[in-house]
């Protein structure tokens, strides 16, 4: 049982090297396999590094000791203090002879989920028992790349003058269109999950901070059931104040790029265990305008449902671009590329619309293929243009007025974006389903853990 405090690790299994040899070590983990020769027993106990090789001698051993490792159930949480040793058969090249071993947790059996079993379980069974799942070397590789993705966003933004940021996540109004929300009970008033912290982000634009970044969760009541949707993500956003849409692009692309390079220098065993191969992307990225994209896919004879006679058409301006335009699209295009100039009709009230033609937009997307990972524009900042587009809209002045009210007092001109961390962490990660990059994904059916 555990004693004092000489359980306590003093390195990682993928720590030790050949100046380690013939010196003490403790390592703790979990057995992840035991083997028993009657004489002589192997252990592979596995912690977040690797995985070392426990090789007990029944007859240099206490028998105790011997018959405790074993017998220890697999995925039980031991500490093992011995000497190590090099050993060409051990596949590290170096084994550890223990002379000290403590079962700190013990795993009941069976195993609700095997950790290193060849057949993998059903995403339900694995989602249930996630603690279990996250064990596995493929699974937290991901999430040791999204801790990755994080931090190269943020270095980014504070090196770029940007200020962290914190936006309420219960709200009275919608943002991205009143379909999407979840309800609550507030006290003795309706309130809602928020959808993006667009309007607070927008908000500090006429306070002076100037430069801002949040990097928090959004909710979206959608009700369907894909492998890029989630009812609750993480949403990377910016906003920044005198500047327009180039300007926010540019950061958007050293954000990408710095994304890539550091997976790359930090994550390299994570990916080789993914079998994930990528290539950090040169900038500028390449620029598709909507208008281009919808002749090219009228060339390819794209058919979309006509929402007033409901028979199917040639696909034309002023379309959303269904998932099978953008796979046609991903063909020539499978890495990332800019939408640019969409029509106005298909984006949010805030966002600008273009000087030149009132029916083109300052929105803008970035798409990986024929993913969408983020979108943003230049906004509205003229206090008379966006009350008529609040109107235009059909959304209620008064609703919005805690908001409109910040343009009314000197709001320069700003833009920003909105990046869906769980999207780019797929297509780093090459996961297939966006479940996949979540701790504990919440869709249609899961609310639980
Ligand atoms: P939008 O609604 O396009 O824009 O969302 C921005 C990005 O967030 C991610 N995303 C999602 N990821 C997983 N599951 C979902 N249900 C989901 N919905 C969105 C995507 C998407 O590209 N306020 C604007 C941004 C802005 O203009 O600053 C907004 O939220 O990666």
């Amino acid at each position: 049982m555990m004693d004092g405090t000489d359980w306590k690790r003093t390195k990682f299994a993928a720590e030790i090297g050949e100046e380690d040899y013939n010196t003490e070590v403790t390592l703790c983990g979990w057995v992840q396999y035991t083997r028993n020769l009657g004489k002589m027993a192997f252990v592979h106990l596995r912690d977040r590094s690797g995985v070392a090789q426990i090789t007990a001698l029944s007859k240099t051993m206490d028998k105790d000791l011997f018959d405790l490792i074993v017998s220890v159930p697999r995925e039980s949480s031991l500490s093992v203090r011995g000497i190590i040793k090099q050993s060409p058969q051990a596949k590290a090249g170096w084994e550890i002879i223990p002379y000290q071993v403590q079962v700190l947790g013990i795993a009941k059996t069976p195993l609700p989920l095997g950790v290193v079993d060849r057949v993998d379980a059903d995403m339900e069974t694995r989602l249930d028992n996630r603690f279990l799942d996250l064990r596995k070397q493929e699974i937290q590789a991901i999430f040791k790349i999204r801790s990755t993705i994080l931090a190269a966003a943020r270095e980014v933004f504070l090196e770029e003058g940007f200020i962290e940021i914190q936006t309420p996540k219960i709200v009275a109004t919608a943002t991205e269109g009143g379909t999407a929300l979840f309800e609550m009970k507030y006290f003795d008033k309706k309130a809602y999950l928020n959808q993006s912290p667009q309007l607070f982000k927008q908000t500090m634009m006429s306070t002076g901070l100037d430069r801002v970044f949040e990097i928090g969760p959004a909710f979206r009541a959608e009700e369907h059931d894909t492998r890029r949707h989630l009812n609750e993500y993480t949403s990377i956003d910016i906003e920044m104040a005198y500047a327009d849409l180039e300007d926010c692009m540019g950061i958007l692309e050293m954000v990408v790029q710095r994304v890539y390079t550091n997976v790359l220098n930090n994550n390299f065993i994570d990916l080789d265990v993914l079998n994930q191969q990528i290539v950090a992307p040169e900038r500028p990225f390449p620029r598709l305008r909507y208008g281009c994209i919808i002749e090219k896919l009228q060339k390819a004879g794209l058919e979309v449902r006509d929402e007033n006679t409901g028979r199917n058409r040639l696909i034309e301006w002023g379309d959303d671009i269904p998932l099978e335009g953008f796979k046609e699209i991903a063909r020539d295009r499978p890495s990332l590329y800019f939408v640019t100039e969409w029509p106005m009709k298909l984006k949010p009230f805030y966002i600008h619309p273009h000087p030149e033609d009132p029916e083109l937009s300052l929105g803008f997307d970035l798409n990986y293929g024929e993913k969408e990972i983020v979108s943003g524009g230049q906004r509205v900042h003229e206090p008379d243009l966006l009350k008529e587009m609040l109107k235009k809209y059909g959304l209620d002045a008064e609703t919005f007025g805690f908001y409109t009210k910040a343009f009314d007092y000197g709001m320069p001109p700003h833009a920003g974006w909105g990046l869906g961390a769980e999207r780019l962490t797929m297509i780093i990660t090459g996961a297939p389903n966006v479940r996949e990059t979540v701790l504990f994904p919440r869709d249609r059916y899961r609310l639980v853990p």
